[in-house]
């Protein structure tokens, strides 16, 4: 038998190495700096499992012979038939250079939204906009599924969304001066696994190990127990979903009532503070937002929420705000809210003090702040405009000519006739799947380059086989990371599947535009130039010496330099004029005269609870539950989810919906049972777990679970617990239109064809 190889590789989920012998992985080491490694890594081997992988390029029968003509809607349900590279490659050019001559550019959607690999080099998206920017460019999108409400409203009333992409407080200065941490969402080692481009170290135990030592306070706002580790020592305010904006408004209520808030900072460092004081008081809406009412909204106890009240100015008091609650229909009000209720609890610009989002949503938000250029394949200047929010997808393809609104401005949605989708599956990200499919047939070509079966790929014209990223060289890094990480090829390429800078390359080639697009470069001198470029950065910007190339390509991580220990507006705290914030006051917006201009009813000129279109307040759920769509503990989104981790978090070969005993009991169902969850738009299986760690009144099913439509009529039973059927598609507000995932009422019952006892 021949040695074991040593490869230093990395992914979204940590750094590792790979044991190699005779082509085949057999063993995974985590990086050895790493204090708490994901166990996601030991899944990686399973990308070299043929089962659901593209073995070469593939057409769909009818596109083949009747191209752009054919049924959209047959997608799905027709076979695909094997077509050699080239054919393929002509095929996509041939495609792309019809319809901007009889369309234009905008008809072509490439937002193509995805989190793909780590690896920047062969990062898909970038890939693909670089390409498409070289002959007249696409449409685009704006913001992400993670995030979109949040940094639309932060960039107004904050003047920038720095304070929700990691570069508010360092949990470092959290840990330290921290003395009341209230947690809206979570801080969970689950979401903490995952950093978008990779990370090096986990850090986020070692910091809730050092406030539950330090004996801090810590609250946690969530509708899930789980949300923060057993072992931190933690009160559970157990909230009804997407009412965050109304317990901050009270506790904010509460706090000026006992005449504690600060006034200083709120005369130095905010505007409007009256249109925020009036409606605390209820001047418009003859409301008080005082305790009572908050429980009336939230089901937080009114004395609980006073004892907060209390403690939040008189304690250093942090907020931390996931991204999650943005996820949500008005998901702009908690961020606003929260930045409100930080600014009249007056700690913002101390150490520990304040409010920051995301911390805990990526293992890299709150971590040492990277100051050197990251690691990126550029994608050039976009030569036309045309975008779209990120999830309003389905609008695009459904309404052509349609009016959008987005940051106070009016667009159009373009007459999209190409999609082309690479390193993303929207058949697992979108909201509303069923809405998603008679979208997804207007379009007259749809082509998909992806490793995987996926769903998407399933529905699509032409199929391209992209390589994983262990069949190929790239490098990780990112802004929030301490590291940068070489990728090294492990294996080779499974079936005919190319790398996506091969197939770009191959198709720019044919564009016409291959030069540069390579700027005549190959793989490994792309990856030595953007490593250099960041070697460079760190010394001439910050005097840091990074190794050599050879010697990082050679012992596969290198640190590049950071923030750490960072107090998010501590200057502005101290001089506002000094250092204004990009605002329409220049200073925090509490009440904004832009919003008052724009009279939108669903994000007014001051934070507040506005009820989302599907809560617990609602008439309906009387008898339906609020489900919560969060991130799947066992992976990344949709990827390697038959992995053994993956499928060890599921039950029955099924994904598991989390339900409070009251709530089991009430529709007859126990613990392991297969249930039905359906709403009007759609219906899947799932296993049910009952358990008292989720509030009644909530359902929790990750995301992630391949789709799986019993057929493709029009509302299938999806079977493997996909919560995207039941989820809702629409924009958070006139104002941000991010994905509101989280805003949705399902009901459930024991689906008995599969319970028998
Ligand atoms: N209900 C609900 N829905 C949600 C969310 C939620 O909270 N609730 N969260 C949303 C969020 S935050 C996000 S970010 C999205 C995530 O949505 P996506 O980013 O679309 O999900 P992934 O499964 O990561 O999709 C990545 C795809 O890239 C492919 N891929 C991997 N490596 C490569 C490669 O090297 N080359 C190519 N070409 N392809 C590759 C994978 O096979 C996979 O199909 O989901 C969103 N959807
Ligand atoms: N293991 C794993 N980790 C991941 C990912 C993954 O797919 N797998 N995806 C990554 C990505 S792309 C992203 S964007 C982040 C997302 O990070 P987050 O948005 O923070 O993650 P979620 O799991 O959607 O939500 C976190 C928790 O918020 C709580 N929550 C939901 N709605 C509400 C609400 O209205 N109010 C309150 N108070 N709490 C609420 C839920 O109980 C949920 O468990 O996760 C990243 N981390
Ligand atoms: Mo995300």
């Amino acid at each position: 038998m021949s040695e074991i190889q040593r490869i230093p590789h990395a992914s979204h989920w940590g750094a590792y190495t790979l044991l190699v012998r005779d082509g085949k992985i057999v063993g995974t080491e985590a990086f050895a700096g790493d204090p708490a490694p994901s166990p996601i890594i030991h899944s990686v081997k399973d990308w070299a499992d043929p089962t659901h992988r593209i073995k070469q390029p593939m057409v769909r029968r009818s596109w083949l012979d009747n191209r752009e003509t054919s049924r959209g809607e047959d997608r799905g349900r027709e076979e695909f038939v094997p077509v050699s590279w080239d054919k393929a490659l002509d095929l996509t050019a041939s495609e792309i250079n019809r319809v901007r001559r009889d369309h234009g550019n905008a008809s072509i959607y490439a937002g193509s939204y995805g989190w793909t690999s780590a690896g920047r080099i062969h990062h898909a998206a970038s890939l693909l906009k670089r390409m498409m920017n070289l002959v007249g460019g696409y449409t685009g999108h704006v913001d992400t599924y993670s995030i979109a409400a949040g940094p639309v409203i932060l960039r107004h009333v904050l003047g920038s969304d720095d304070a929700c992409s990691g570069r508010a407080n360092t949990l470092d200065t959290i840990a330290e001066h921290t003395e009341t941490l209230v947690v809206f969402g979570a801080l969970a080692p689950r979401t903490a696994q995952i950093e978008s481009g990779g990370l090096g170290r986990h850090t986020l135990e070692l910091h809730l190990k050092k406030l539950t030592e330090r004996g801090v306070k810590i609250v946690l706002v969530s509708p899930l127990r789980d949300d923060l580790p057993e072992w931190v020592n933690f009160e559970w305010m157990p909230i009804r979903p997407n009412t965050d904006a109304a317990l901050m408004l009270a506790l904010a209520g509460e706090i000026v009532a006992a005449g504690k808030h600060d006034r200083d900072f709120l005369e130095r460092c905010c505007s409007g503070v009256d249109v925020l004081l009036d409606h605390l008081a209820g001047k418009g809406d003859g409301i008080v937002k005082n305790a009572a009412w908050g429980e009336s909204i939230t089901g937080v106890p009114a004395e609980a929420i006073r004892a907060l009240a209390k403690r939040l100015p008189d304690t250093r008091s942090m907020l931390t705000v996931s991204w999650s609650l943005q996820r949500a229909h008005h998901g702009e009000q908690p961020f606003w809210a929260a930045l409100a209720l930080a600014s009249i609890a007056g700690h913002i610009g101390l150490p520990g003090g304040g409010v920051g989002y995301g911390y805990g949503s990526l293992g890299g938000v709150g971590a040492p702040i990277g100051v050197a250029k990251s690691p990126a394949m550029p994608q050039g200047g976009k030569p036309n405009p045309d975008f779209i929010p990120v999830a309003r997808i389905a609008d695009l393809l459904l309404n052509p000519g349609d009016t959008f609104t987005y940051q106070g401005r009016s667009y159009k949605y373009p007459d999209t006739k190409l999609v082309y989708w690479a390193g993303g599956n929207p058949y697992h990200h979108h909201q509303d799947l069923n809405r998603l499919r008679r979208a997804w047939a207007k379009p007259e070509t749809i082509i998909v380059q992806d490793p995987m079966w996926t769903a998407t790929a399933r529905r699509a014209d032409i199929v391209l086989p992209a390589s994983t990223s262990i069949e190929r060289n790239d490098i990780a890094g990112a802004r929030r990371t301490t590291h940068i990480m070489a990728m090294h090829k492990a294996i080779a390429p499974v079936g005919e599947a190319r790398s996506d800078f091969d197939i770009f390359s191959a198709l720019a080639e044919r564009l016409g535009v291959g030069e540069p697009f390579t700027e005549g470069l190959d793989e490994m001198a792309w990856i030595r130039r953007v490593y250099n470029d960041t070697r460079e950065d760190a010394r001439l910007r910050h005097q840091h010496v990074m190794p050599d190339f050879e010697t990082f390509w050679r012992e596969g991580i290198a640190e590049v330099p950071v923030r750490e220990d960072v107090t998010y507006l501590a200057d502005f705290r101290e001089n506002p004029e000094a250092h204004p914030l990009g605002t329409e006051s220049r200073k925090i917006v509490l009440g904004s005269k832009t919003l008052a201009k724009l009279g939108y009813d669903d994000c007014l000129a001051h934070p507040a609870f506005i009820p989302p279109a599907e809560w617990l307040g609602d008439e309906r759920a009387k008898e339906m539950l609020h489900l919560v769509s969060h991130q799947p503990l066992g992976k990344l989104h949709s990827q390697l989810d038959s992995s053994e981790y993956s499928q060890s978090t599921k039950r029955n070969g099924r994904e598991q919906v989390r339900i409070h005993p009251d709530d089991a009991e009430a529709r007859d169902i126990r613990d392991g049972d297969a249930v039905r969850l359906w709403n009007a738009r759609g219906q899947c299986l799932a296993t049910a777990q009952v358990t008292d760690s989720v509030r009644s009144g909530v359902a929790i099913l990750p995301t992630g679970s391949w789709y799986a439509p019993a057929d493709e009529s029009d509302n299938a039973l999806e079977l493997s617990g996909n919560p995207n059927v039941l989820t809702l598609d629409v924009g958070t507000s006139k104002f941000g239109q991010g994905c509101a995932a989280h805003t949705c009422l399902v009901a459930i019952e024991p689906y008995r064809e599969l319970n028998v006892a």
